[in-house]
């Protein structure tokens, strides 16, 4: 499991990624010279600031009449008089670049990413010299970690530095170099042109990274121009950061905490240890997360030292160890940038090198950062998943002001943008903005789905009581409050939009915004049905879940359209684009679970066809998602073609928005770089091998026939079960269902079951969806083979 090169790395999407959940680094490798492109997650532009925007609710009768009498132009146009400002962005920390006195003459160049160790590293001679450096970011130890070893004595002369895009100011301090600046107080998002978009203030979020070396022998001295080492055979350079952020509310300046000692409490106890101990820690914390899954593709005679980016381009996903290897980047990805206290990773992950990153870098909440957490369950990462759900805790309380000053309603409202200060108020700048992104006003449901997710797949009753279901709730009371009865008594959302994609009217102009998007009622069924199973679970709120069933059941329908295809919209409208990006409307059968063969047929068939329709291009993050979508509807071929879309070698990080793929460092590009697309596909490997969205675990839906041979260990199913299974000849062999939670199992394949459990076995036909219930124990073991 390593990324491999020969040459370092020319531009940031050939870098290696690093990080510890909070600070991130982009190891480039160069020879002469290392970059490491440097990130801090709670680094952002801006300050806690109100969003809302109290002419949304004077405009709000007036935009609801319009789309009544079919005036969506005009509804439209009057959607911008609701919106807020723009979010804040992430902001790159700097550059720790090592510059090396040896020349640039080397051979046998070698350049790794080791997904088991969680570390980058550089080997290369020069002369009769073998240098080696080695680089990780340790969790445990809060600080990155960079050794550097010359096999010949006193070889290794060099000098370190820290530099920042942001403002900042850099210098000796003792033994250490420090960099300390600030960040803008506002930055406008990339995609909006102003006079001014990158402002400093007085205010704004404080940073600091501090450097220093620990050397066994040679000299080490810190003057102005960096940290210097002279005639040492090796060498650990340990950096740390730290920023004023104080929480979403606080003001950064003003109630921000003193960035300094912290950076200082970090650098100096790595600095106390050997790098073995250091090194020894970083391991043990890491492998506890990423060993818990295991994935064999089988044998393949595709050699595996071909360096990553050329198996992209010549094998692609005929390379099963490539597939294996993506896979299991996604789930390092999410270890390195998503940990118990971080903050949730964002568009780009924590990687970002610009001050004005594509769509601020920020979270996008109508697909993106939800897709960003759709492997952490299922690929049993659930620690991982904490930073999101503490996330929407916060965006809960921002969005409660939101929905009652821009709204009149009840709950929380969040809309597709957000930022670290929890920004819930629709985007736009006052008006700039345009309704297809802007005016979508369903974040909370699809957030709530995360909080429930985690309860489904954990099992964790006081987490549910605690913390989901009284942010579900809110975020049901905001649904019950926005939908709006039809004449018939049916409710509709209104405003509506399906993201980012207009509808054509009959006169030839499109527009965005109408009512009963299918997608919101997609998403309201499910929340309120989660919300009933957990108020139920809980046994509480007996009347506020008879209240959501009855809400529930008068939800516009699901429709047929005059395609076979499942409709977007409350009316049969033409698409703008028939293969836009986003399959909102699916969300249903992926990540929802309402619409499946089983429970609703001809709903499941139309969404097929749509996706058909939608075809087998998209951004990175769009091909991810179809992925997940065919997993879902069984056809393991067809997501085999779409991992293949996926390793499309992209160079540069520019390119058409139909040209999704991944960069030569495996980074998703939509393009430009997005880290959903590898979190989606690593979510949807993991959903052709096992789905449990039914009460049912089913083993091996979207099996290709490519993947003759193979095994996984570790995937996890709602309901509490670890699963190991394997397979020969395209056919289950054997599964392992470790139950976590004791309790009952319900197991299904598309080939006949036997399933043993304490010596009782019981068989269930194929497809069937056999449960086999006994007292168990946590630990307790199904043993399920074909019959
Ligand atoms: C949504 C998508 C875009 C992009 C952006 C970050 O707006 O429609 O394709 O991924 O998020």
């Amino acid at each position: 499991m390593k990324l491999n090169y020969t040459k370092p790395a020319s531009y940031w999407t050939e870098a290696l990624p690093l990080g510890n959940g909070r600070i991130g680094a982009m190891v480039f490798g160069g020879i002469e010279t290392e970059r490491l492109q440097l990130n801090e997650d709670t680094l952002w532009s801006g300050e806690p600031k109100d969003g809302t925007n109290p002419n949304a609710q004077k405009a709000l009768p007036e935009i609801r009449r319009l789309i009544n009498e079919g005036n969506y132009e005009e509804a439209d146009a009057l959607c911008q008089k609701a919106m807020g400002p723009y979010t804040q962005s992430y902001m790159p920390l700097g550059d720790l670049t090592v510059h090396f006195y040896h020349g640039d003459n080397a051979t046998q160049y070698e350049r790794l990413l080791d997904l088991e160790t969680a570390s980058a590293s550089v080997r290369y001679r020069i002369g009769e010299v073998t240098y080696t450096r080695t680089c990780f970011i340790s969790f445990p130890d809060q600080t990155l970690v960079m050794r550097i070893e010359a096999d010949r004595p006193g070889m290794l002369n060099f000098t370190a530095k820290l530099w920042s895009p942001l403002r900042h100011q850099t210098g000796p301090e003792g033994e250490r170099i420090v960099m300390r600046g600030r960040a803008p107080v506002h930055v406008d998002p990339n995609y909006y042109q102003t006079n001014n978009p990158i402002r400093y203030g007085e205010s704004g979020t404080r940073f600091d990274g501090r450097l220093a070396i620990r050397t066994e022998d040679g000299r080490t001295y810190a003057d102005h121009d960096g940290l210097h080492v002279e005639s040492a055979t090796s060498a650990t350079i340990i950096f740390s950061a730290a920023t004023s952020f104080h929480g979403f509310d606080r003001n950064p300046a003003t109630e921000g905490v003193d960035p300094s000692p912290i950076a200082e409490r970090h650098l100096n106890a790595a600095l106390n240890k050997t790098y073995s101990k250091l090194y020894a820690s970083h391991i043990a914390d890491y492998r506890v997360l990423y060993d818990r899954v295991i994935l064999d593709l089988g044998p393949s005679d595709i050699p595996g030292d071909v360096p990553t980016d050329i198996r992209v381009a010549e094998y692609g996903a005929k390379d099963k160890k490539l597939v294996e290897l993506l896979f299991q980047f996604g789930r390092y990805l999410l270890i390195a940038s998503s940990r118990p206290g971080t903050q949730a990773a964002n568009l780009q992950g924590i990687w970002n090198k610009e001050i004005r990153p594509p769509w601020s870098s920020n979270y996008t909440l109508n697909i993106n950062a939800e897709m960003n957490y759709w492997l952490a369950e299922t690929c049993n990462l659930a620690e991982c998943h904490g930073p999101l759900l503490d996330f929407i805790g916060n965006l809960a309380k921002s969005g409660a002001e939101t929905a009652r000053i821009n709204y009149g309603a009840r709950g929380w409202v969040a809309h597709h943008n957000s930022d670290i200060w929890c920004h819930s108020a629709p985007v736009g700048d006052f008006g700039n903005g345009d309704p297809v992104w802007a005016s979508w006003f369903m974040a909370s449901p699809w957030l709530s789905q995360h909080l429930w997710e985690h309860y489904a797949f954990g099992g964790d009753t006081s987490f549910l009581r605690d913390n989901a279901y009284p942010i579900m709730k809110e975020a049901a009371l905001f649904c019950l409050d926005w939908l709006q009865e039809e004449p018939d008594g049916r409710l509709a959302t209104s405003p509506s939009t399906s993201p980012e994609h207009k509808f054509v009217l009959p006169n030839g102009q499109m527009a965005a915004v109408s009512k009963g998007a299918t997608m919101d009622h997609a998403l309201i069924w499910d929340l309120f049905t989660n919300c009933i199973k957990a108020a139920n679970i809980l046994g509480m709120d007996d009347s506020f879940r008879e209240e959501l069933a009855e809400a529930r059941s008068r939800l516009l329908p699901y429709q047929i359209g005059k395609y076979g295809q499942l409709q977007e919209w409350f009316l049969d409208f033409e698409d703008q684009d028939v293969q836009h990006r986003h399959v909102s409307h699916l969300f249903g059968v992926y990540p929802g679970c309402q619409l499946t063969a089983e429970a609703t047929p001809e709903l499941f068939e139309a969404a097929q066809r749509s996706l058909e329709r939608r075809s087998d291009i998209g951004t990175g993050w769009s091909l991810a998602w179809k992925i997940s979508l065919w997993a879902r509807f069984g056809d393991g071929n067809r997501t085999l073609q779409l991992i293949g879309n996926v390793l499309n070698l992209v160079h540069t990080d520019v390119g058409s928005v139909t040209g999704g793929g991944v960069y030569p460092n495996l980074f998703g590009a939509h393009p430009p770089f997005q880290i959903d697309g590898n979190f989606g596909l690593t979510a949807g490997v993991a959903e052709m091998l096992m789905q449990s969205h039914t009460g049912a675990i089913r083993l091996l839906p979207a099996l290709p026939n490519a993947w003759e041979t193979g095994s996984v260990k570790g995937l996890r199913a709602r309901g509490g079960f670890e699963i190991g299974l394997a397979w020969e000849n395209n056919a289950l062999v054997k599964a392992e269902i470790r139950s976590l939670l004791g309790g009952p199992c319900c197991v299904t394949a598309s080939v006949p079951l036997k399933v043993e459990a304490d010596g009782r076995t019981a068989q269930f036909e194929s497809n069937a969806c056999g449960t086999i219930a006994f007292d168990t124990e946590p630990g307790f073991i199904y043993k399920v083979k074909p019959s």
